[in-house]
C-alpha cells in the first residue's frame, strides 16, 4: 500500500484535516510496522553493545530516512498543508543519555544496522532520564525529564528475568526499540526496567528516597552519587543492567545453538566504558551455575568481552569499595576475589590488581585482564593509554590494545539536520556519498568554483537565520544572523574549559568598552548540562548566564557581542545549532578529551574548528591541513609533563599578564556581582587562581590570539568558504560506518 493510503487509513480521516499530533502517532505506527518487517535474520554470531547510555534523539525522521520514505512523506504532508518539522516537534526526545559516550552508542547502533551486522544494544529504560535543565536566577535547576508516553517507540515485551540483590529479589521487564539501518535491516535496542518503579516518589526537583530500590531503580540516569546511598544505587542500576543483559545473551545464544562452552562463537559483548563491567563476573557466575567449571567459565567470558575506554580522567575511572559490592551484589564478590587472586599470582605489580590494598575494586582492571580487546576512541587517546595511563597493562597485553577512532552517523548529522547542505551536495557531487561517506571528497574539485562557494555560504546563512528564529521563539533572545556564530556545546566539565571561552568573552567585552570594536559582530553560543553534584561546573554556568545578562543588555556592547546559553541542551537542539555554526569550539586541555564527536559533526556541517591538539581534533587537523583549522595551546606532551612535575602555577599567569588579570578579576566585578551570586562567582575565581587543575590560564593567551585570527579570517568570505569546502570534503573519515567496519573487522568478526 502507498504511504498516502496507509496514513489515511491510520488516521481514519484525510491528512489535511488531521492535527500534527494525530499525524505523528499515525506515522509512528506506520514506521514501527515497516521496521518490524525488516527484522534482521539470525546469524550465528551477534554483537551486543552494552551501555549505561543511549542518547538516541528523536526517532521519527531518522527512521523514515533509513526506511527510504522521508522525502515521500515530507512531500505528501506538504501537499496537505502540513510541515514535517512541526510534526517532528510533537515527538518527545528520549532522555537516555548524557553526552558523547551515549551519543556514540546511538550512532553505532545506526551503523551496525546499516552495515547489516547482527547486533543489539542493551541498556536501561530511565523513566525520568538524565534531568531537564532550567535556568532560574542565573543558575541551573535540575528537574525530572519524563519522556515516555503511552504510545512511543518502546515496545513492551513479555521477556522478564529474575535479578537478585542480596535479599532483595526483583523481576525485570524488557522493552525494545527498533533500530533500522539506512536501506538495511532492523536490529534492536533492549532496555530493561521494572514494573514497580514509582515516579511519584520524586519531590522538589530531582530528590527522592535513594533506599527504596524497587521504586527508584530506573528513575534516573546517573543519580547523584555524592552520598553512600547514591553510590549504592548506581551499583544496583549497573548490576540490574548487566544481569539482565547476561541472561538475555545466554538465552539467545542457546536458542541459536550455542552449548555455552562455545559462547565466544555466538556472542561478542562490547563494554562501553566501565559502567557495564560487572557483566564479566555476572556471566562467569551464570556459566558456573549452569554447570561449567570456574576456570573454563573465566576463559569463555574473557574470549567474549571487549572493552572501550572513553577517558583518562582519574576521577571518571570507576572504583567501587568492595564493601559496597558486598552490600548490593554479594554473589559477585567471591568471583571478583578469584579474578583478583589470579592476577596477583601472575603479576607482582600493585598497579594492575583488581582489588587494591584499600579493598577498592578497579573496574577497568577487570575489563583489561578479562576481556580480549581494549580500545581507545581516537589515535592520540589510544597512544596515551598505551604510553601513560594504562602502560603497565600495555606491557602485559600489547596485543589487546587497539584504536577505533570515533565516528558519527551522517544520516542524522547531515541528511536530517542539514537538508540545505544535503540538497547542495546532491546537486554538485551526486548522491553516492550517502552510501559511502568518502565520496564527499568529490566536493574538493569545486573548491575554486565561485558558484558553489556562494551557494555554500547561502546555505549557512539560511541555517543561521533558522537558528535565530528558533532561539527567539524558545528563549526570547534576538540574534544577528550576520554575526559570526561561535558555538561550544558539550557536557559542562572543567577539562573542556567552557571557563576559558567565558574569560575570552570578558576580555572582548572589556575591549569593546575601551572602544575597540570588532569589525564583524560575534555571537557566542553555549549549551551544556552540569552534573547536579558538580559545584564548579554549575558555577561556570552561572558565570556564563551572568555574562549573557550583562552583555546582551548593554547597548554599547551588544551590537558587537552577544552571549547565549541554550537551555536544556540535547540532541534535538544540537541538530539546530550545528548546521548554523561558523566556529566550532574544541578547546579541551590537550590529553584530556578522549575523542570528541561534536568536533566531527561541526566539520561535516562546514564549521571551522578552533581547537587544541586533543582527541580527534588531531585527526581533523591532519585531514584538513594547517590552513583549514585554527589550532592553539600546549601539546599533550607538555601538559602531561606539567602534571608529572606538578609545576603549573596558575597564579603566576594571573600576576604576569594584565589581560589575564583583568579578565579573571572581572568575575567578581561590581557589574557581575550586581547580577549574580557572590558565593558562586568568588568560588569560581578562587578555583582559577589557586588551582586551575585544567590549566585554563596556561592556554588563555594562545587561545585569544588564535580566536582573533579566526575572526579575521571569517571576513574574507571566499577564502572562508574554501575552508568550509575542505572541511566538508574531508569529513567522510568520521562516518560511524567506517568506525563500525573497523570494530567488526578487528574485534567482533560478526558475519
Ligand atoms: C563515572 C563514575 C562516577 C560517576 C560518573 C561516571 C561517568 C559518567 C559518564 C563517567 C563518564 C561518563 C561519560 C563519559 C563520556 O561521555 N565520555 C566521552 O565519550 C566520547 C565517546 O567516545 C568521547 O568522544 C569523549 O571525548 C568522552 O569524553
Amino acid at each position: 500500500m502507498k504511504i498516502q493510503e496507509l496514513l489515511q487509513q491510520k488516521l481514519g480521516k484525510s491528512v489535511d484535516t488531521a492535527s500534527n499530533t494525530e499525524i505523528y502517532y499515525a506515522l509512528l505506527s506506520i514506521v514501527q510496522e515497516m521496521a518490524k518487517e525488516k527484522e534482521a535474520p539470525a546469524t550465528k554470531k551477534k554483537i551486543y553493545y552494552i551501555s549505561a547510555e543511549f542518547l538516541i534523539g528523536k526517532l521519527l525522521s531518522n527512521n523514515m530516512i533509513n526506511l527510504g520514505i522521508y522525502d515521500e512523506v515530507r512531500e505528501l504532508l506538504a501537499a496537505n498543508g502540513k510541515d514535517i518539522c512541526e510534526i517532528e516537534e510533537v515527538e518527545p526526545e528520549p532522555s537516555l543519555g548524557n553526552g558523547g559516550l551515549g551519543r556514540l552508542a546511538a550512532c553505532f547502533l545506526d551503523s551496525i544496522a546499516t552495515l547489516g551486522i547482527s547486533g543489539d544494544g542493551i541498556g536501561l529504560n530511565y523513566h525520568l532520564g538524565l534531568f531537564k535543565q532550567e535556568f532560574e536566577d542565573e543558575l541551573q535547576k535540575a528537574v525530572p525529564n519524563p519522556w515516555i508516553e503511552k504510545e512511543s517507540w518502546l515496545t513492551k515485551t513479555d521477556v522478564t528475568y529474575p535479578v537478585t540483590f542480596g535479599d532483595l529479589k526483583l523481576q525485570s521487564r524488557m522493552y525494545d526499540i527498533e533500530v533500522t539501518g539506512y536501506n538495511n535491516q532492523t536490529n534492536k535496542l533492549h532496555l530493561f526496567d521494572i514494573d514497580s518503579v514509582d515516579e511519584t516518589i520524586v519531590k522538589d526537583g530531582i530528590t527522592f528516597n535513594k533506599e527504596d530500590i524497587a521504586k527508584n531503580l530506573t528513575l534516573f540516569l546517573y543519580p547523584d552519587d555524592s552520598d553512600d546511598n547514591g553510590r549504592l544505587l548506581r551499583i544496583y542500576q549497573q548490576y540490574f543492567m548487566v544481569s539482565n543483559g547476561a541472561q538475555l545473551i545466554l538465552d539467545e545464544c542457546v536458542a541459536r545453538g550455542c552449548n555455552l562452552h562455545d559462547l565466544a562463537d555466538y556472542a561478542v559483548i562490547q563494554i562501553n566504558d566501565t559502567h557495564p563491567t560487572m557483566v564479566i563476573p555476572e556471566l562467569i557466575r551464570l556459566l558456573v551455575e549452569r554447570g561449567i567449571a570456574m576456570d573454563e567459565a573465566i576463559e569463555i567470558v574473557s574470549n567474549t568481552c571487549a572493552y572501550t575506554n572513553h577517558t583518562i580522567l582519574a576521577e571518571a575511572l570507576e572504583k567501587w569499595p568492595i564493601a559496597y559490592l558486598n552490600k548490593v551484589v554479594p554473589q559477585l564478590v567471591p568471583i571478583i576475589e578469584i579474578l583478583d587472586d589470579k592476577v596477583r599470582r601472575k603479576f607482582d605489580d600493585e598497579r594492575v590488581v583488581i582489588i587494591d590494598k584499600n579493598d577498592v575494586v578497579h573496574m577497568a582492571h577487570i575489563d583489561i585482564h578479562y576481556g580480549f580487546s581494549v580500545n581507545g576512541v581516537a589515535s592520540l587517546h589510544t597512544a596515551i593509554l598505551k604510553e601513560t595511563e594504562l602502560n603497565p597493562f600495555y606491557q602485559i597485553y600489547p596485543e589487546k590494545f587497539n584504536n577505533k577512532t570515533n565516528g558519527i552517523t551522517f544520516r542524522r548529522w547531515l541528511i536530517h539536520c542539514n537538508p540545505g547542505l544535503t540538497e547542495l551536495l546532491d546537486k554538485v557531487i551526486g548522491k553516492e556519498y550517502r552510501n559511502d561517506a568518502n565520496g564527499l571528497e568529490k566536493l574538493l574539485a569545486y573548491k575554486e568554483d565561485a558558484n558553489v562557494l556562494d551557494q555554500l555560504l547561502e546555505v549557512k546563512k539560511e541555517n543561521k537565520k533558522a537558528l535565530c528564529e528558533y532561539l527567539k521563539k524558545t528563549q526570547g533572545v534576538e540574534l544577528n544572523p550576520e554575526s559570526i556564530f561561535d558555538i561550544q556545546i558539550k557536557r559542562l566539565h572543567e577539562y573542556k574549559r567552557q571557563q576559558m571561552n567565558a574569560l575570552y568573552i570578558i576580555h572582548k567585552y572589556l575591549e569593546i568598552k575601551a572602544g575597540k570594536k570588532p569589525s564583524t559582530p560575534i555571537t557566542v553560543i553555549f549549551g551544556a548540562k552540569a552534573a547536579p553534584a558538580y559545584v564548579i561546573a554549575k558555577d561556570i554556568i552561572h558565570l556564563i548566564l551572568c555574562l549573557q545578562e550583562l552583555i546582551n543588555n548593554d547597548p554599547e556592547v551588544s551590537p558587537y557581542l552577544k552571549v547565549v546559553m541554550v537551555e536544556n541542551y540535547n540532541v534535538t537542539k544540537a541538530e539546530k545549532l550545528i548546521p548554523a555554526c561558523d566556529i566550532s569550539e574544541q578547546i579541551s586541555l590537550a590529553s584530556k578529551e578522549a575523542s570528541g564527536t561534536g568536533n566531527m559533526k561541526f566539520m561535516l556541517n562546514g564549521a571551522l574548528t578552533l581547537g587544541t591538539e586533543d582527541g580527534a581534533n588531531v585527526e581533523i587537523h591532519e585531514l584538513v591541513g594547517d590552513d583549514n583549522i585554527f589550532v592553539f595551546g600546549a601539546s599533550s606532551e607538555e601538559v602531561i609533563e606539567h602534571y608529572a612535575k606538578a609545576d603549573y602555577v596558575s597564579k603566576k599567569f594571573y600576576e604576569e599578564d594584565a589581560d589575564i588579570k583583568a579578565a579573571v578579576d572581572f568575575i567578581t566585578s561590581e557589574q557581575l556581582l550586581a547580577i549574580g551570586h557572590e558565593e558562586n562567582l568568588t568560588r569560581l575565581k578562587n578555583e582559577l587562581l589557586n588551582k586551575d587543575w585544567f590549566m585554563t590560564l596556561l592556554d588563555f593567551k594562545a587561545y585569544a590570539a588564535k580566536k582573533e585570527e579566526a575572526l579575521k579570517a571569517y571576513e574574507d568570505r571566499k577564502a572562508w568558504a574554501e575552508k568550509m569546502v575542505v572541511n566538508i570534503s574531508k569529513a567522510g573519515y568520521f562516518s560511524s560506518d567506517r568506525t563500525i567496519a573497523e570494530y567488526n573487522n578487528d574485534i567482533w568478526h560478526v558475519q
